[in-house]
C-alpha cells in the first residue's frame, strides 16, 4: 500500500489521515488472515461472544500499528476489556472484523473505525472521523471527514477513489432488521410491516454489508431493541457512533429510536444501543411511531 496515497485530501499530514491510511494499508493483512485464521480462539470477547482467531488478529495489527503512529493518544476495542492508553491528542476505536459470524459461509465481514479527539468512552459528538472497510468481492473502504463521504477500492497495494462524495439516494428501496420479529416491540413491529410492503430485503448478517446496501439503494437498516435485550445487540462506541456519523454525514439519519446514535449517552465502551441508519424520512417516522407508543 502506498502511504502516498490521498485517503483524506487535504489533510494527509495530520495524524487523522495517517490514522485513516493505517486501516487502508491493514486491510490486505486482514483480509489474509480471514482467509487462513478461521478457527476459533477458545477466548471470548467483552461481551461474552466467541472470538475468532481472525478477530484477534486483526485486532493486535490495529493496536500495533495505530499506538505506533505520532498522535494516537488511546486505542479501544470490542475484542479488548479496556482501552490501551499512550500520549497523543487523537483517539481510535475499532470492531476489528465485524460480522465474524459470516466467516464459515464466507459472507461479508469488515472492520469499523471511529477517530475521536476525546478517549472513549465517549459521546459520538467527538468523532473527527469514521470509516469502515469492507472484505467483500472486492476490498473496499468508505471514509467520512467534514460531512463528506469518499469509498475507495483497496487493491494491489493502492486505495483508489471511486466515489468522491457518497450520498444516501433520496428515494429508499431496501431494509434490513435484525433480531426477529417476536423479539420486538409493538411500535417496532407496526413499523417494520409497514416498510416490508415498499421496500426490499438486503440482510446479510454483517452492519457494514447492510448499510452499505442502504448508503447505494437507500432504505433502512435496523438492529432494534429486542425483548430479551432492551439496548440491543450492536455496540455503541464500536458500531453505532461510527455508522452513524458516516451515514449522517452521507446525508442520512442514525438513531437509537429517540435521538441521533451521535448525541446518545455512554457509560462503558462495550454499551449497547438499539440502532437504526438509513434515510431521513425513515428515520423521521420510526422516531414518531416509538413517540406514539410509548
Ligand atoms: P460482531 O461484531 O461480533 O460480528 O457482531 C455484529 C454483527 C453485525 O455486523 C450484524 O448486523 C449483527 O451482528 C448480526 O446479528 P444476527 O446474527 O443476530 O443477525
Ligand atoms: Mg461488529
Amino acid at each position: 500500500m502506498s502511504k502516498s496515497t490521498d485517503l483524506t485530501p487535504g489533510m494527509t499530514d495530520t495524524t487523522t489521515g495517517r490514522i485513516v491510511s493505517e486501516f487502508a494499508d491493514a486491510a490486505t493483512e486482514i483480509r489474509e488472515a480471514i482467509a487462513t485464521e478461521r478457527q476459533f480462539a477458545d477466548e471470548e470477547n467483552p461481551s461474552g461472544e466467541s472470538q475468532l482467531a481472525a478477530d484477534l488478529v486483526a485486532d493486535d495489527l490495529l493496536e500495533e500499528r495505530l499506538l505506533a503512529l505520532d498522535g494516537v493518544g488511546s486505542y479501544a476495542s470490542e475484542e479488548r476489556e479496556s482501552v490501551t492508553v499512550d500520549e497523543g491528542h487523537r483517539h481510535v476505536a475499532v470492531d476489528p472484523l465485524d460480522g465474524s459470524s459470516n466467516l464459515e459461509p464466507n459472507s461479508g465481514m469488515g472492520t469499523i473505525f471511529g477517530v475521536y479527539d476525546t478517549q472513549p468512552p465517549t459521546i459520538g459528538r467527538n468523532l473527527v472521523a469514521a470509516g469502515f472497510v469492507i472484505y467483500g468481492p472486492t476490498t473496499s473502504m468508505v471514509v467520512a471527514r467534514n460531512d463528506r463521504v469518499r469509498e475507495y477500492i483497496i487493491h494491489d497495494g493502492d486505495a483508489r477513489v471511486v466515489d468522491d462524495d457518497v450520498s444516501v439516494p433520496t428515494d429508499p428501496t431496501v431494509y434490513g432488521f435484525g433480531g426477529g420479529r417476536e423479539n420486538w416491540n409493538d411500535a417496532f413491529a407496526d413499523y417494520a410491516t409497514e416498510l416490508q410492503e415498499r421496500l426490499k430485503l438486503r440482510y446479510g448478517g454483517a452492519m457494514i454489508a447492510d448499510v452499505s446496501q442502504v448508503l447505494t439503494y437507500g432504505g433502512l437498516f435496523s438492529y432494534p431493541a429486542l425483548e430479551y435485550r432492551p439496548t440491543g445487540k450492536l455496540r455503541l462506541q464500536f458500531e453505532g457512533q461510527p455508522m452513524g456519523y458516516i451515514v449522517e454525514a452521507a446525508g442520512g439519519k442514525s438513531s437509537d429510536g429517540q435521538q441521533s446514535l451521535l448525541d446518545r449517552g455512554i457509560d462503558d465502551i462495550h454499551d449497547r444501543t438499539p440502532l437504526h441508519l438509513g434515510n431521513t424520512s425513515l428515520i423521521e417516522r420510526l422516531e414518531e411511531r416509538y413517540e406514539r407508543y410509548e
